[in-house]
């Protein structure tokens, strides 16, 4: 019997984070994973719940408790489940993976401000913004983990707390044409990029779930919000995402149909 209960979105990258954890631990048993349509209004059980926010991962106790945020959970879980350790024992490297992780925040924010952005004069000033979050990771890998893959020796907690969004980045690589410029400032990044998409417990999602469920972001329509003449979301359960075509590449001069989408059952 599970001790938590997650409520998650499937192809949620905070929601993500927790997945890889549990996948280290080998602990995916500990935890009851309730999928959450995000296309539709929440159930009046999880609202109750959640207290008047929205967002998604939520872990329930057996005794009713509630923890928000994807970073805490993990924090919690790592407490209550030391073995195997995931992040760092070792104060100093601990503040290392912690000083790598305050980078998140920035990072994902200008992914997904590029990816909703609808204005294509803004697309050189937006890749140059994510460009220069990369050359600061790249930077910080040169500093203090110059050689191998990951930060330490094995995929840990920064990996944990990253790969979800370099998953996620792959919406920049078929909307925008997006990959790191094959250059010396990036070749360290782009190592510990390569390595943390690569690694068996972080394989959850892939790219065809993510540009197939993220097409709306792509059109500026993020959180399963409905696009005009649309009446279904990208993020829609049904049909699966499998069963749909690759939605067009140009999201700036073409807006698909849910018909074109392959949405409409
Ligand atoms: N800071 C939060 C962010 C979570 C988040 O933004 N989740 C999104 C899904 S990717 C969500 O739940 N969106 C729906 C909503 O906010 O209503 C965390 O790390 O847990």
């Amino acid at each position: 019997m599970s001790r938590f209960t997650v409520h998650h979105i499937p192809v949620c990258p905070f929601c993500q984070r927790l997945e890889i954890l549990l996948a280290l631990k080998g602990l995916a048993g500990e935890v009851d994973f309730r999928v959450v349509d995000i296309t539709q209004p929440r159930p009046p059980e999880l609202q109750r719940l959640m207290r008047g926010t929205t967002s998604l991962p939520v872990l329930v106790f057996e005794d009713g408790r509630v923890l928000k945020e994807s970073l805490v959970i993990l924090q919690y879980l790592e407490a209550t489940y030391p073995v195997p350790a995931v992040a760092q024992s070792d104060p100093w490297l601990r503040a290392l993976e912690n000083l790598l992780c305050t980078m998140e925040g920035p990072f994902v924010a200008a992914g997904y401000t590029w990816v909703m952005s609808q204005d294509p004069a803004k697309r050189d000033v937006l890749r140059q913004n994510l460009l220069a979050l990369y050359a600061k990771l790249d930077d910080f890998l040169v500093e203090h983990a110059p050689d191998g893959g990951f930060l330490f020796e094995d995929f840990g907690w920064a990996e944990a707390v990253f790969t979800p969004m370099f998953m996620r980045f792959w919406f920049l690589g078929y909307y925008e044409g997006f990959d790191l410029p094959d250059e010396p400032r990036y070749a360290r990044v782009r190592r510990w990029r390569d390595a943390c998409l690569a690694h068996p417990a972080a394989q959850q999602v892939c790219e065809e779930e993510i540009v197939k469920l993220y097409y709306d972001y792509a059109k500026g329509a993020g959180n399963g919000a409905l696009l005009p003449g649309r009446t279904r979301s990208s993020f829609a359960f049904e049909p699966h995402w499998r069963s749909r075509p690759w939605p067009p590449r140009d999201k700036y001069a073409v807006s698909a149909t849910d018909a074109q989408l392959g949405l409409l059952a």
